[in-house]
């Protein structure tokens, strides 16, 4: 077992229906905690660079539309392995295919309205917290 942290974002949809609370209520039901969290209303600029690892996927552009398309709210969670334990509750990406109980098949709209993002990796993990983190902000 290891103490890790994870990127986790609520997407606009989530934002648009007003269900974030209701997403952080499952989140701080599992063992992870938030330890660093903020709204903001991303660039087209900034999409691309986060997603920039999915520029070849056919979906890459109507993505980056989707997720400047409201606010997002970016987090830090922090837990005993977090990655995929964040992972697990968030359910597949497609939410037709995720188990009952993840958020995913709780609120998602759709494969790319999907709710929320979370790291697949722990080096992704440290990648994507320091795209939208400094240290100061993170309060474990
Ligand atoms: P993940 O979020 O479960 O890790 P990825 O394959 O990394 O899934 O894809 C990133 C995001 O791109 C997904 O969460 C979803 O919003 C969107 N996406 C993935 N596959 C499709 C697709 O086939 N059509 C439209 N959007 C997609
Ligand atoms: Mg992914």
């Amino acid at each position: 077992m290891a103490f890790q942290k994870t990127l986790s974002i609520l997407k606009p949809d989530a934002t648009r229906r007003n269900i974030t609370g209701k997403i952080n209520a499952k989140i701080e039901a599992s063992n992870l905690r938030i330890i660093a969290q903020k709204r903001l209303h991303l660039s087209i600029a900034q999409a691309q660079a986060f997603y920039a690892v999915h520029a070849e996927r056919a979906f890459f552009g109507e993505l980056c539309q989707f997720m400047t398309s409201g606010p997002v709210v970016v987090q830090v969670l922090e837990g005993e392995e977090a990655v995929a334990g964040y992972r697990d509750i968030m359910g597949a990406t497609n939410p037709t295919n995720a188990a009952e109980g993840t958020i995913r098949s709780e609120f998602a709209e759709s494969i790319e309205a999907n709710s929320v993002h979370g790291s697949d990796s722990v080096e992704n993990a440290v990648k994507e917290i320091s795209f939208f983190f400094s240290e100061l902000e993170i309060v474990g």
